[in-house]
């Protein structure tokens, strides 16, 4: 594979204890831990990356849970149509359309090891097909439902840093 960029992780990104909440317009609020995760069915795909700023890594192995499957355990109420995922690095989070980010992957590995912190472990964002750079979030604690689509950062973080 081509690697990934190494980019400078944020002192607020914290791996000890690590866990996903998934919150909001669901009948049950759930967290989920390495363990519980490790325990669902596994989601894998190969593909590239591209930032917006002009790289491309290639040829990246992703394994992880398919975001459709944690859903299901969380039951959101009829309404839902949005989803807001939030990482650890202060206000960074991104908005989705819930059909979109159900065929998304949850990354616990990469190339047949647990995904690097500097990559965005212990869980990051992976889109199968295409998405934009910034759409791919590292460090993902919070996924919040919501039946309105929420603000959101990332782009504009993202968009920042290319100029
Ligand atoms: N939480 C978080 N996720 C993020 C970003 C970020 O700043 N914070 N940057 C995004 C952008 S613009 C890119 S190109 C990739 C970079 O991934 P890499 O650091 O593994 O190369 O992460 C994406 N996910
Ligand atoms: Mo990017």
């Amino acid at each position: 594979m081509d690697d990934l960029p190494s980019h400078d992780v944020p002192g607020s990104v914290t791996t000890d204890d690590w866990a996903l909440t998934i919150r909001g317009s669901v009948r049950r609020e759930r967290t989920f831990d390495a363990a519980d995760l490790a325990a669902l069915p596994a989601a894998a795909f190969t593909g590239d990356f591209a930032c917006e700023a002009g790289w491309v890594a290639e040829g990246l192995a992703w394994r992880g849970v398919r975001v459709g499957d944690l859903l299901d355990r969380v039951d959101p109420t009829p309404q839902t149509e949005f989803a807001l995922v939030r990482a650890m690095d202060g206000d960074y989070a991104c908005a989705f359309r819930l059909d979109r980010l159900e065929n998304a992957v949850l990354a616990l590995e990469l190339d047949g090891e647990p995904l690097p912190t500097e990559h965005g472990g212990p869980a990051r964002l992976v889109q199968p097909g295409d998405a934009d750079c910034w759409e791919s979030v590292k460090w993902v604690d919070v996924i919040e439902l919501t039946t309105e689509r929420p603000d959101d950062t990332a782009r504009e973080i993202a968009l920042g840093r290319v100029e």
